[in-house]
């Protein structure tokens, strides 16, 4: 530990990436180690559990499904999360439902994670950008027909999986397909007892298919479908029961042998989201609530990679509308008759239209310097002002925003050390609920929260550094950034209104702080002991702060990872410990209570064999061995994690 404090500590001075691509699976074809969405400890994985090996995303847990991933240590608002670059927003006020709960993980090749202004070329944002790339088969593969099938059981919740893809590749036609269905009862925490509805049951099913107009362009439809039902939510009042997704989108593209502009791709997209809330199954609400929410978004995304001698660039336009619906329905508990209704979401349109741009310069073989920038045109419209007027009489029925961004690094090479510092600056516009909520109650600090209309944009300025060193067997990487955030929005408390659920107890605004601070730092060190033994340890910490020097909610606390990893022939055994350290920095404020220390261990073994040119393996393990009763800083109303858990597995490849 005090060599991992260490290293933390000297990353501070110095400096590296701060973006990095998660590759699930071989992209270009040069590739020849295929990596795959899998972790260390466990091959079939949730895109959750996937995302959240990477250590700049934590999560805020409601329970065993959809988890809200937190990318440096900031919510979902500040952060854009694409699926191929189109824009997609939940349906749910009480965010049930982030975009990574709309796909699953064989139906994507790659997530892409950015830090900060460098994840601006998919639209404004603070904390950065997530992207969830799709599958895509290149054309003209020398085996024409590639599939997977993935089937599963875990103990404790009695999940049960069964996740099957194909894929064709012609010279001249492209087909992508997947299907999957996830079904699990509740879990059970690490005192053996059972967590109330935290069961989910999901199927997804994507389709992709692409033909070759010419020998330099391509035509490609995609859609994914994904249906949700009967999820349980434990740790807020009420639960899903039902969530529908469409994700569909056409493009073309077009490649250029010479010249400046070597690839153009240009999508047109359309997306549409149903959430039905449901509270009908929790006994102790004394008056029930419909709440549903509908998404509806339309899109463009147009890119085109610029190269010329040691220059490239990457330009994106982005545009989408978005129309933002949640009802709120009021019932007593005979459900005789309805004795309110409300909009949370007063049919708020949302319009954005950017135009991003990346520059890279290769100055010298060991020096890159990458120059970027963005400038977007929000627009937000609210159908029925008259619930956004209770709160701020008079405000705007629109609302234009200009979205500035620029960022600048330059990255160093030297030997076996790399080097990097960066800089950035960009702008937000407040999201829906911050702008347009209505009543919108969080059950972990029990307000009710408005939104106001007039709240400025959020501000952020940044910088980064990172530094590392690799040798045949050792490698270090230490990496850092800090944001200075003006005018960030958090719930502050109203002296107006009057709570509206029996269970709140008051009614919080979102308004603007003068500013706030974060830090993010992280450690990673990699050891190959033996030829075939591996050890790898991460370290994470942070620190966020209000302009008062009170601390930020869900803020990760000082965290670590420590796995080791042996293979013998087709064998592999792999086992980790990971936990956090004390929340010392808790916020009472925003309901947070201290969260103790926990650590957690894993075990996994798998084998490898082949059958009839079938590539199969086969994995057991368990997660939380000892069965430790915890719950962490982000887990929503604190409560407990799942206990031991023991995972099997099969995968074949054909
Ligand atoms: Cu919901």
């Amino acid at each position: 530990m005090l060599f991992f404090l260490g290293l933390s500590v000297t990353a501070q001075n110095q400096h590296a990436h701060h973006d990095s691509i998660k590759n699930l699976e071989e992209v270009t074809v040069k590739n020849a180690t295929k990596k795959k969405i899998e972790t260390e400890m466990k091959m079939a994985v949730s895109v959750d559990e996937f995302l959240s090996s990477s250590e700049n995303i934590s999560f805020i847990k409601r329970g065993a499904y959809a988890w809200e991933p937190l990318l440096n240590n900031m919510s979902t608002e500040r952060s854009t999360v694409t699926i191929d670059g189109m824009h997609v927003f939940g349906a749910c006020t009480d965010k049930m439902d982030p975009i990574t709960s709309y796909v699953e993980s064989n139906n994507l090749a790659a997530i892409d994670i950015k830090s900060g202004q460098e994840g601006s070329l998919h639209g404004s944002t603070i904390a950065g950008s997530i992207d969830l790339k799709r599958k895509s088969t290149p054309f003209g593969l020398q085996k024409k027909w590639n599939g997977a099938y993935q089937t599963g059981f875990e103990f404790n919740n009695k999940q049960f999986f069964n996740l099957g893809n194909i894929s064709y590749s012609g010279t001249k036609f492209v087909a992508d397909g997947s299907i999957s269905y996830r079904t699990a009862d509740n879990y059970s925490d690490g005192n053996n007892n059972e967590v109330k509805h935290s069961q989910y049951n999901k199927f997804n099913t994507s389709l992709g298919l692409a033909y070759k107009t010419s020998d330099l362009s391509s035509v490609r439809l995609d859609a994914i479908f994904d249906v949700a039902k009967d999820v349980g939510y434990p740790a807020l009042p009420m639960d899903l029961w039902l969530s529908r997704a469409l994700i569909t989108s056409a493009s073309y593209k077009q490649l250029f042998e010479e010249g400046l502009v070597r690839v153009v791709d240009t999508k047109i997209y359309f997306n549409a989201i149903e959430h039905y809330m449901d509270d009908t199954t929790r006994p102790e609400n004394l008056v029930h609530m419909d709440m549903p929410g509908w998404s509806t978004t339309y899109g463009l995304v147009s890119k085109a990679n610029l190269r010329k001698n040691n220059y490239s660039s990457e330009i994106q336009l982005n545009a989408y509308d978005n129309l933002s619906i949640a009802e709120m329905r009021m019932y007593p508990q005979d459900r005789s008759e309805r004795t309110m209704f409300a909009y949370s979401w007063p049919w708020v349109t949302t319009r954005f239209a950017g135009l991003s741009m990346n520059n890279s310069w290769e100055l010298s073989e060991k020096s890159t310097v990458n120059l970027g920038g963005s400038l977007g045109v929000n627009y937000n419209y609210s159908k029925y002002i008259e619930f956004n007027w209770i709160f701020h009489p008079g405000a705007p029925q629109e609302k234009t925003r200009f979205l500035p961004s620029l960022n600048a690094s330059y990255q160093l090479n030297v030997d076996q050390f790399n080097f990097s510092v960066g800089t950035g600056y960009g702008h937000r516009a407040p999201s829906v609920s911050e702008g347009y909520g209505y009543y919108i109650y969080n059950s972990f600090d029990r307000y009710d929260y408005i939104g106001d209309p007039n709240l400025k944009n959020e501000i952020s300025y940044e910088g980064n550094a990172s530094a590392g060193f690799t040798s045949e067997r050792l490698s270090i990487q230490g990496k850092i950034n800090y944001f200075y955030i003006d005018n960030y929005i958090i719930g502050k408390i109203l002296s107006l209104g009057s709570p509206m659920n029996y269970q709140s107890v008051g009614v919080k605004g979102y308004t603007s702080l003068d500013y706030a601070t974060l830090l993010n730092m992280s450690a990673n060190v990699s050891y190959d002991i033996l030829e075939h033994l591996h050890w790898k340890g991460t370290l994470t910490y942070a620190r966020g702060m209000d302009n008062k020097g009170g601390n930020l909610p869900f803020i990760r606390p000082l965290s670590y990872l420590t796995s080791l990893h042996y293979m013998y022939k087709n064998f592999g055994i792999q086992t980790s410990v990971n936990g956090d350290f004390e929340q010392i920095n808790y916020s009472p404020e925003y309901g947070e209570d201290l969260t103790a220390a926990y650590a957690i261990w894993n075990i996994s073994a798998n084998y490898s064999f082949t059958i009839n040119k079938v590539r199969s393996t086969i994995q057991i393990g368990a997660e939380n061995l000892l069965n430790e009763y915890y719950s962490t800083y982000a887990d929503w109303g604190n409560i407990p994690r799942m206990g031991r858990n023991i995972f099997t597995s099969l995968k074949l490849n054909f």
